[in-house]
């Protein structure tokens, strides 16, 4: 039984929830983080010294990094080639979206995030959320236009990549306050996604 810490509420985490139910692996979850706190445990640290959510662990494994932990469920416990691609230019063309979501997308996303969903109206800095508003459009166009003729990100099929872009879209997409642009091909492509089971179970709820 794979045990995963982090709270469900966490991006990272729901990214390594919803690749176990695209293998169909059971696991148990143990809240962590913010308000659940554990993460700064002499324990959690011994498993993950960042202090940061999720950590897996898989026996006597123990991982974090959450495209890791979603690399490496993909290969331990995938069939070949199916979510993570065996062919490497394929795979590489996969791994390089997963780089682009923790280097360039998150870290622009986040303080859209943080100041719309967990900060109160009074309390934002607007002309902040502004320019924080116009970097992500821009990175949600690059995408746009990469889906141009594709059903999914990278193949044929859908993989880690769609996996851990659509979690960030889903942000995207539930910021109610976000003029967004209308981006055609990357709606066709994310209300696709967002009929498979895992990703309504775990990236669909409420955002909090
Ligand atoms: N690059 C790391 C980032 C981990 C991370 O920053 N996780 C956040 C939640 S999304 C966290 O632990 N925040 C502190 C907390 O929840 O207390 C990963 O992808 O796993």
């Amino acid at each position: 039984m794979l045990t995963i810490w982090g709270r469900a509420n966490s991006v990272n985490v729901q990214k390594v929830l919803w690749c176990c139910d695209e293998l169909g692996l059971a696991y148990e979850r143990i809240d962590a983080g913010l308000q659940f706190g554990r993460n700064n445990e002499p324990g959690y640290l011994a498993m993950n010294p960042m202090g940061r959510v999720p950590t897996l662990v898989d026996g006597d494994f123990v991982l974090w990094e959450s495209n890791s932990i979603i690399r490496y469920l993909a290969m331990q416990y995938g069939a070949e080639g199916t979510l993570y691609p065996a062919e490497p230019k394929v795979r590489a063309s996969a791994d390089r979206w997963l780089d682009w979501a923790l280097s360039t997308l998150q870290p622009a996303e986040r303080p859209l995030f943080w100041g719309y969903i967990r900060t109160s109206a009074a309390d934002r800095d607007t002309k902040q959320l502004a320019a924080a508003a116009s970097e992500v459009e821009k990175l949600w166009r690059v995408i746009d236009t990469h889906l141009q003729g594709r059903d999914y990100l990278e193949g044929n099929t859908f993989t880690l990549a769609d996996l851990v872009i659509a979690a960030y879209a889903r942000r995207w997409f539930g910021i109610v306050e976000l003029a967004r642009p209308s981006l055609a091909e990357l709606e066709r492509w994310y209300v696709g996604i967002t009929q498979r089971p895992g990703f309504a179970r775990h990236v669909a709820p409420a955002l909090t």
